[in-house]
């Protein structure tokens, strides 16, 4: 396969950009090899810079769930464009998709339209340490919530990608205040309020963790979370930047029943444009500025085209609700199964871990219930399934600690070509 005007585009981005990227895991360090640079993608398929077309996996790390430039959504941010592309005053879109993400969450009363997970979650911590007037903040080992100096504490993502604790340049009084503990470890939890007796304001976490691989939570994680915070007086913060809208039309709230008092989203809600939500508890909500003391705005909040591409789709999903989950349920258990059997014949050892359309094929014994197990892949071979999968026109995420993504567009032509494509890939990594 030709990349060489990727790999010339990449030389040039080098240039103007750290990395060349304007996001690290985008850079494919972990992986080898120059990234493709991408021209357009269309339903499943990503299209680059030497006209090679690739099926892909990561479907800009999530919101494209129902493929790229599905006609609706493409039309509808036509249609705004057309009204001008920011106004930074209200518009009744606004509360048009607030009705529809309502109609799908119950725990979100009333919430706030920012333009990035990493601003959802950052408000969000600080609605909770208002509302609590307590400091410490208790999130997951892995589990990544944008890149917040609070929230970087043994964060997934880029941050497991390159191996590194955090972030230099975040003081550590302010990593002092997060308590980053072992995911799916209710006894952890119990030890952390027992020692910080009223001081914990939130616990915060990915419902299923999609940041260091995909990692479920374990059978009664959740619900014991949900209990130790009430118990505590702390808050509950549900991130579902990447579940949201994808292991269920109501995320993992209602795939496992969970009642939150805040609750964040992004990724699907803009339908690929730009889109963050913080919300909750009306009691909660109802301490953010203008009402009340908790200071956050931003002037692309809102954004009318952002609001029209996540009104089509999230109109979409729920209108074909039924059909649309039944079938990435299938397609995902096809494809991951599939590839999973393609290794055992190899014998190249994997551990599949899947939650609907999101997954990750650990290369590890196993089980991967923590980021510690996920840290004990063998990060050499992913790098050597994830090259050799590229070349043969598949696009899977470029660490081994980011989930792959289905959407709606993947055919069962696709899903084949994926299972054997991953079935020369193993037998080149297995003799390597
Ligand atoms: N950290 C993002 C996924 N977990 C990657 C974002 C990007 O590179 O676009």
């Amino acid at each position: 396969m030709n990349r060489n005007r990727s790999q010339a585009l990449q030389t040039r981005a080098e240039t103007f950009f750290p990395g060349g990227v304007n996001s690290p895991v985008r850079a494919f360090r972990a992986v080898g090899g120059a990234p493709p640079f991408v021209e357009r993608a269309e339903g499943a398929y990503l299209f680059d810079a030497d006209g090679n077309r690739f099926l892909d996996y990561f479907g800009s790390w999530g919101p494209m769930i129902l493929g790229h430039a599905f006609p609706p959504v493409v039309e509808a941010i036509e249609r705004a464009a057309r009204n001008s592309t920011s106004f930074g005053a209200s518009t009744a879109a606004e509360a048009d998709l607030a009705e529809r993400i309502a109609a799908c969450y119950p725990a979100i009363e009333t919430m706030r339209f920012v333009s990035s997970g990493t601003e959802a979650t950052m408000s969000a911590i600080r609605l909770a340490r208002a509302a609590t007037g307590r400091k410490i903040v208790v999130k997951f080992e892995g589990c990544y919530h944008g890149h917040a100096d609070g929230l970087l504490v043994k964060a997934g993502s880029g941050v497991a990608t390159f191996g590194i604790p955090g972030s230099a340049g975040v003081p550590e009084e302010i990593a002092r205040l997060t308590l980053a503990l072992p995911y799916n470890d209710v006894a952890a939890v119990e030890a952390a309020f027992a020692a910080h007796p009223e001081a914990i304001a939130a616990v915060i976490l990915e419902p299923v963790v999609g940041n260091a691989g995909c990692i479920p939570p374990a059978a009664g994680f959740l619900a014991a979370l949900r209990a130790l915070t009430a118990r505590h007086g702390a808050l509950l913060l549900v991130d579902e930047v990447m579940t949201g809208f994808r292991v269920a039309l109501g995320g993992a709230c209602q795939l496992y029943g969970i009642d939150p008092d805040l609750v964040t989203l992004g990724k699907i809600v803009g339908g690929g444009l730009p889109v963050g939500v913080f919300g909750g508890k009306r009691v909660f909500m109802d301490l953010v500025s203008p009402l009340g003391p908790v200071y956050q705005a931003g002037t692309l909040s809102g954004n009318p085209l952002a609001m029209a591409a996540g009104l089509a789709t999230l109109g979409y999903l729920q209108e074909h609700a039924a059909e649309i989950y039944a079938r990435l349920e299938s397609a995902s258990r096809t494809v991951a199964e599939g590839v999973a059997q393609e290794a055992a014949r190899a014998g190249v050892v994997l551990t599949t871990n899947r939650v609907g359309a999101m997954w990750t094929w650990f290369f590890t014994p196993g089980p991967v219930a923590n980021y510690d197990d996920a840290a004990r892949a063998d990060t050499a071979a992913f790098g050597r399934f994830h090259r050799t999968m590229l070349e043969a026109g598949v696009w899977l995420p470029p660490s081994q600690f980011e989930a792959a993504f289905l959407s709606t567009a993947h055919t069962d032509a696709d899903l084949e070509a994926t299972i054997a494509a991953a079935g020369k890939a193993f037998c080149a990594v297995a003799s390597a």
